[in-house]
């Protein structure tokens, strides 16, 4: 009767992987709506430019390092009723902004949104963003794969003047 011991030990291992693809199948069917892994992403200097009387929209800037290729397909905040990818251009001795739908981050390599550059832009602010004050921005992105990530950034707002270009279209925000 030597296999019977073996047998039941055998029954065992497929009932434990059994219960184990059980609980991964639930985890997956329960993802479609949880919140996004956090994006391999390293944020420092980020910023908002203050808002002054009626304007309501305004640039959002920061310096992004990405651990591996990413693409920034947006941003969301709850002051804004929407957030953009914008890049600055200059057409006919003009700088002026231009909605892009992504930014592609390359593994490794600091990419720089600052004012007269790419940069988010809030709009439809549901309220002024005053000096000093602390915002959160949630940036999304996908990987080559499809996949999607998310990060929270919580950032301070600069005075409004602070490095706008002379010629910038963010002066009129
Ligand atoms: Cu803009």
């Amino acid at each position: 009767m030597r296999g019977f011991p073996v047998a039941a030990s055998f029954l065992f291992t497929v009932r434990v992987l059994l219960c184990a693809g059980a609980a991964y199948s639930l985890s997956a069917a329960g993802s479609e709506n949880a919140i996004k892994p956090e994006a391999p992403v390293k944020v420092s200097d980020a910023w908002a430019r203050a808002t002054v009387a009626t304007q309501t929209a305004s640039g959002v800037f920061m310096r992004l390092v990405a651990e591996r290729d990413l693409t920034l397909t947006g941003a969301s905040s709850p002051l804004a009723g929407e957030m953009e990818i914008h890049v600055t251009r200059v057409e006919d001795g003009m700088m002026k902004m231009r909605f892009v739908p992504e930014l592609f981050l390359p593994a490794g390599q600091e990419i720089t949104l600052k004012p007269g550059d790419a940069h988010l832009m809030l709009l439809r602010l549901s309220q002024p963003i005053s000096v000093g004050q602390t915002l959160s921005v949630t940036l999304f992105f996908t990987d080559r794969e499809g996949r999607r990530y998310e990060l929270p950034v919580t950032l301070k707002a600069r005075a409004h003047t602070q490095s706008a270009p002379a010629l910038s279209p963010h002066s009129a925000h």
